[in-house]
């Protein structure tokens, strides 16, 4: 028996049944859990550790935790030096790495340099050849050293020594002041993690939305990192997938094209790279005009203005479009904003092709195409029809197999093996056999200059980026208090002195549902969640409707009592808007009074520098006992 520990911050009861059973099943087999989360939900029950963090610090516990299993030795060195960026020198003046054509004349400026700790001098390191020239076990990860350069003596410290001082601040007494988890708790959870190794970990949204996220998830991985699991047995694998065509069509667009993308300019190394727009940037480009002006937008399916914060903002950017087209199968508040709306099919009215499903290495080996179980109604089309028969009006067929659906689907499964015959005649799908590697960074690259490695610059897990740095952002995994919260903006938290998160439904798929009568019929109202003594302080009692103040506005939903969360702490659910008629349950106006769309009380801002993500789930917030009178009825 394995016995392995997994450490989540992610409710998978609620969100990914799957994950949930395995994980469930891996703590029967002997696994012991962590879970972090401000809420005491779903897997929380049966963890070791249940970490009640305060929403927006994990980054703060992550490098707490770092710093005990440093301190104690407790981190795998071997994988440490090998793997990450850990032995390389760090100039102290610079903040750069140093390079080998610093120290020698004839040194490589493309080489980095660590220090040989056997033979008290530097050596160089080939990130074309991702392999230190000696052994590893001799490289330096702490201390400070002279180190001489063409231009004289520099100081020098291993990026090791760097990231050990950085956490050293987050020491487990003032982490626990910032993130509310007792110093024990930290201390304990360091020792699980070391001593039940292999260790696996999985996030979703709770960590994402955050104006804070890019950092967030660099301690979680550089806290990763020191178990050494990556990619190993009982780890975070990363499964293999059945071979397919690519249909993304990146080799379609032009660099100069790449180059518009709105938002690159600001945040080079964030969504906008790989060609993605956040809702931020694409309002500001409609309103303001920057970097240009939004004009026109094609729509499939996202309820901008229910799913993103500052959702007034949202409308007002969708109809300062000059054109406006939504894909939808029903009149969501982003729908109504469009000049033209497209009925679509749902997913049981029409065909869908699925390679893999990302569980597991079995689930992975299924491909899948999905028969519509009933016919579409109307004039509905799928979206693949949609874009098909659109692209071939506009004149791009050639790119579109002339509008033939078979023949791109073809074209995406040649690789695998299976045709659309097989695959029609088995609607359950059919497996072809994968066969999962581990640790494939160790594999040769191939060209035979050393081992794959990782995509970075080093080909090493960089705990410290000179990326970042070049690019004015810390180079080291760095906690930053979230932009609107009681610690950052002390005086605006006298008149909101609750945080405010939110997670999902388990009845609904976010915007979605709330007409379903047999899911409405389980949670008919908005939910906030709330400590029963901060209720009990506004005079509120379990299921009163309430109103949820923070600096954004007001809107209304009914309060369930939970005794587990802090009382500082509330949590709301987004997506209301639709009514269920079949239940005479009432929708929602998207903003405006009466409105029960948390998104209009969330802002997009301050988001982070990095990424763009936005702080949807630490703002400062109170919550107002509604007079009955005010209440819907
Ligand atoms: N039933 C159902 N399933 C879904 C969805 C749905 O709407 N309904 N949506 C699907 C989608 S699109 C996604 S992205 C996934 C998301 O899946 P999850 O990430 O699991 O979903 P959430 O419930 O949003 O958030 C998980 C947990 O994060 C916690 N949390 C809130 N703030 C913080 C914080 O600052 N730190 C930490 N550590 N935790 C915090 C919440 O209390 C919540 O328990 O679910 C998918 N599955
Ligand atoms: N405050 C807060 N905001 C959040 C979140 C949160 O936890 N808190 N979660 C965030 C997350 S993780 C996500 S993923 C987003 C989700 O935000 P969205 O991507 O906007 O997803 P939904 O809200 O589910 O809305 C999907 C829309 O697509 C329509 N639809 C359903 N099936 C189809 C189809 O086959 N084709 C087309 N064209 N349309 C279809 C539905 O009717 C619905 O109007 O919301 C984000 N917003
Ligand atoms: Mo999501």
């Amino acid at each position: 028996m394995r016995v392995a520990s997994c450490v989540g911050a992610t409710t998978p009861s609620v969100a990914r049944l799957c994950h949930a059973t395995s994980t469930a099943a891996s703590v029967a087999r002997g696994a012991r859990l962590v879970v972090v989360d401000p809420r005491r939900a779903g897997l929380a029950g049966k963890a070791d550790h249940w970490l009640r963090v305060r929403p927006g610090t994990d980054t703060a516990l992550a490098l707490s935790l770092t710093h005990v299993m440093i301190t104690n030795g407790w981190f795998d060195s071997d994988f440490v030096r090998r793997w990450t960026n850990a032995p390389l020198l760090v100039r102290t003046d610079t903040a750069r790495l140093l390079r080998a054509s610093e120290v020698s004349p004839d040194g490589d400026p493309a080489h980095y340099v660590a220090w040989d700790e056997t033979g008290a001098c530097t050596v160089a390191y080939d990130p074309a050849h991702g392999r230190h020239a000696i052994d590893e076990a001799r490289l330096a990860l702490f201390g400070t050293r002279e180190v001489a350069t063409s231009n004289g003596p520099v100081t020098c410290r291993p990026a090791f020594d760097l990231v050990a001082e950085q956490c050293r601040r987050m020491a487990p007494a003032v982490a626990s002041e910032i993130t509310g988890v007792p110093a024990a708790d930290i201390e304990a959870t360091a020792r699980t993690l070391w001593e039940s190794r292999p260790v696996a970990y999985y996030t979703w949204s709770g960590l994402e939305q955050h104006g804070n996220t890019t950092q967030t998830m660099r301690a979680i991985n550089q806290l990763y990192a020191l178990a050494g699991s990556f990619d190993a047995p009982g780890g975070n694998v990363a499964f293999p997938s059945v071979p397919a065509n690519s249909i993304d069509g990146a080799e379609l667009l032009a660099p100069e094209q790449l180059a518009k993308t709105i938002g690159v300019t600001h945040r080079p190394l964030g969504p906008a790279r790989f060609e993605f727009v956040t809702g931020e940037d694409f309002y500001t480009a409609a309103l303001e005009g920057h970097p240009y002006r939004a004009r026109g937008l094609v729509n499939f399916g996202a309820n901008l203005v229910m799913a993103h914060g500052s959702s007034e903002r949202g409308r007002d950017a969708l109809a300062a479009l000059d054109f406006c087209v939504h894909a939808d199968l029903f009149m969501s508040p982003t729908a109504e904003q469009a000049d033209i709306v497209l009925p679509v099919t749902n997913a049981f009215e029409a065909e869908g092709l699925k390679i893999g499903f990302e569980i597991n290495e079995a689930a992975q080996s299924l491909v899948q195409l999905r028969r519509p179980l009933v016919p579409p109604r109307g004039e509905a089309r799928s979206d693949m029809q949609i874009i098909f028969a659109l692209a071939t009006r506009l004149g791009l067929g050639e790119h579109f197999w002339d509008g033939d659906i078979d023949a791109a689907l073809r074209y995406q499964l040649a690789p695998s093996g299976l045709t659309l015959d097989q695959l029609r005649a088995e609607p359950a799908g059919i497996r072809v056999p994968l066969r999962t590697r581990h640790r494939k960074y160790a594999e040769s690259d191939g060209n035979g200059d050393g081992p794959r490695g990782f995509r970075t610059p080093s080909r090493k897990i960089e705990l410290y980026s000179e990326v970042l740095r070049d690019h004015g952002y810390p180079p080291l995994a760095e906690f930053a208090e979230p932009g609107v919260s009681p610690r950052s903006r002390p005086e605006l938290a006298e008149r909101f002195p609750l945080i405010l998160t939110c997670a999902k439904s388990l009845w609904f798929c976010e915007s979605q549902h709330r007409n379903v009568a047999s899911l409405r019929r389980r949670v008919p109202d908005p939910q906030v969640e709330m400590h029963p003594d901060t209720a009990r302080a506004r005079g509120i009692a379990a299921g009163d409707w309430v109103r949820l103040d923070t600096p954004h506005g007001s809107i209304r939903a009914r309060a369930k009592l939970t005794v587990s969360l802090d009382p500082q702490v509330v949590c709301g659910q987004h997506g209301w808007w639709q009514a269920c008629a079949e239940l005479d349950q009432p929708g929602y106006p998207p903003f405006g009074p009466g409105s029960a769309n948390l998104n209009a009380v969330l802002s997009q801002q301050p988001s982070d520098p990095i990424s763009g993500s936005s702080p949807l789930r630490a703002l400062i917030c109170d919550v107002v006992l509604l007079t009955p009178a005010k209440a819907p009825s």
